[in-house]
């Protein structure tokens, strides 16, 4: 069981996500929580205000540290669980540290907001992650990428647990090709060799085409992808073929 918290000025973002599809199978069968806490529930004034003018001037609001402590201090969770603020300035989110933050019984997760927060709010985070290098106009995406990328690999979350082992990026590669029928679709047919029936030869090609496609699309990711020299091997022809 896996217990997300998410601050959000838009509850109704997270909760409309998580109640549907795969996350919200997981939810209701119990492998996965999603509770929200809205910043402006958290304000002592009367008019619930969670933004103020900046020091220094300027132009647009800077979110309130106030509301953002009192909603994180009200959250029932283990002290030294991890809270992560989602903002373009953090470090890239991946499939890497989805699997790590998998093994947490807690997570909570800061939304930011397109006209920025007070640096006080940082000091409540233990990771600070950007999903990509371009500016949403708030974090509540970014939350939902981490509710869904580390939610689906809590076991019973996904239907068939065997279809995360095979995936993109377990192995440090982009998956190859997949098909189903019909065998001829306008004019586009599936390989001979997945129709055969010979699970070594479908075995390899699988592999050649992940290696194919991450050589051609990812180049970046072979350099830490787990590689035998038969991998090694195609590589290099790859390569060859590219030279020729
Ligand atoms: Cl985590 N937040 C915002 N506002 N923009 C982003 C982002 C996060 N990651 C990439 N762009």
């Amino acid at each position: 069981m896996l217990n997300f918290h998410i601050i959000t000025l838009f509850p109704e973002l997270i909760a409309a996500y998580c109640s549907t599809s795969i996350i919200g199978r997981g939810v209701k069968a119990g492998k996965i929580s999603v509770h929200t806490y809205n910043p402006r529930d958290f304000c002592s004034d009367s008019y619930r205000k969670v933004d103020d003018t900046p020091y220094g001037g300027g132009p647009g609001m800077v979110l309130k540290p106030e509301p953002f402590y009192a909603a994180v201090e009200s959250i029932a969770r283990p002290a030294d669980s991890p809270i992560l603020l989602m903002t373009p300035q953090g470090k890239r989110f991946s499939y890497k540290e989805a699997n790590s933050l998998a093994r947490n019984s807690d997570i909570t997760i800061l939304c930011g907001h397109y006209e920025g927060f007070d640096e006080r709010i940082r000091s409540l985070a233990s990771h600070e992650f950007s999903i990509g290098d371009y500016v949403l106009t708030g974090g509540e995406l970014a939350a939902l990428v981490v509710i869904d990328s580390v939610g689906r690999l809590i076991p019973g979350v996904v239907g068939k647990h065997v279809s995360v082992k095979n995936e993109s990026f377990v192995d440090g590669l982009l998956e190859g090709p997949q098909y189903t029928k019909p065998v001829e679709f306008r004019g586009m047919s599936v390989p001979e060799i997945v129709r055969n029936g010979n699970h070594k030869a479908i075995a390899q090609w699988r592999r050649q085409e992940a290696l194919k496609r991450t050589f051609s699309i990812r180049p970046d990711l072979l350099a830490e992808a787990e590689l035998d020299e038969v991998d090694e091997a195609y590589i290099l022809s790859l390569k060859k073929q590219i030279e020729s």
